[in-house]
């Protein structure tokens, strides 16, 4: 009993191991959002030398791809890593990332979306403390039937979420919405003839061995942010939040150049183990794709503009950011 109470009136810090962290994630151990979980978990743990232990939970163990953000809400897991695709009428704003406007990589995505955020700050955040966003690189078509013209691609179900998914319609396609890990057994089901999203997840997913195409259409990304339950972040001594918050930044470049590197060395693959063909579109073809592309950054501004979000703004942002980013 004494003992007990003499441990109660310590000062927590000198009587607690490291703060334990649950992160959880919902694709793959191997895949990029994984990837990156890893090396953050990593860095923090160095950095706060040892204060901090964080348990990565990846390939929805602990929270599936459309749970992650209420089940960091209610504090199921400690952080979550989602993307904001699979919710689209969720994360408005954010999701603006994913209009046609001329991303041209990992890197300057995944910068141009945290600007945005950080200017922004939406509502959707309101409850949970981000700890840093990224996107993946443009989207190309990955199919099992060759592509090369609007035609052949009418109808054809392909797999996509969120902006990319309204790319795919614009397009003519039919669009099979479900988040990544589902897509590989769509694909042997024959449920889709295809998906559309950044290319290293041929090699990460093995899709190379059912997709023997690939249609460069280079747009658009998907966005995804990294959350922490309020009260958990609450909870940490400002030191630790510190390590944290200086690795908003940081997290998001790296997230972008690993993508950006990592989709060279998966279609490299590809092309020399799987026998992939890539398919450039003609000149004439590639300016009937961009042609229906037009309308969907005036309707995106027109349809936010009625829920009071300040579109036309922040369409100007991004196109001002990639600049800066390029
Ligand atoms: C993605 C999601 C999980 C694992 C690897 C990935 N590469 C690209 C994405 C983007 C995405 O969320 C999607 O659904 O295409």
């Amino acid at each position: 009993m004494a003992s007990f109470l003499l441990v109660g009136m310590m000062p927590s810090k000198a009587v607690a191991g490291p703060i334990k962290l649950k992160y959880a994630n919902f694709p793959p151990a191997p895949t990029f959002p994984c990837v990156q979980m890893e090396r953050w978990k990593k860095e923090v743990e160095k950095r706060t030398k040892g204060k901090v232990s964080i348990d990565t939970f990846p390939g929805g163990t602990l929270l599936k791809a459309k749970q992650m953000m209420d089940g960091v809400i209610a504090g199921v897991a400690d952080i979550g890593c989602l993307c904001m695709a699979y919710q689209p009428g969720r994360f408005l704003m954010t999701n603006a990332i994913s209009l046609p406007l001329g991303i041209p990589n990992a890197t300057v995505g995944s910068l141009v979306l945290w600007d945005l955020y950080e200017k922004y700050k939406p509502k959707a955040f309101s409850k949970v403390k981000v700890l840093t966003m990224f996107t993946t690189a443009p989207s190309n078509i990955m199919s099992k039937i060759p592509i090369r013209t609007l035609e052949d691609l009418k109808g054809v179900p392909i797999r996509a979420s969120g902006g990319a998914a309204q790319i795919l319609k614009a397009w003519g396609a039919n669009r099979v919405g479900m988040p990544m890990p589902q897509t590989p057994e769509a694909l042997q089901k024959g449920v889709v003839k295809g998906l559309f999203s950044s290319l290293e997840v041929m090699k990460d997913f093995k899709f190379a061995e059912l997709c023997k195409y690939v249609t460069m259409t280079q747009v658009p990304v998907y966005p995804f942010a990294v959350v922490m339950n309020m009260n958990s972040w609450n909870k940490l001594p400002k030191d630790v939040q510190k390590v944290m918050d200086d690795l908003r930044v940081e997290q998001a470049r790296w997230t972008g150049e690993y993508m950006d590197n990592h989709v060279k060395e998966a279609m490299a693959w590809s092309v020399k183990k799987q026998g992939v063909k890539v398919i450039t579109l003609s000149p004439e073809e590639q300016a009937r794709w961009n042609k229906l592309l037009e309308p969907i950054v005036y309707n995106w501004v027109q349809k936010m503009m009625g829920k009071g979000i300040p579109a036309q703004q922040i369409v100007t942002d991004i196109r001002t950011l990639i600049q800066k980013y390029q």
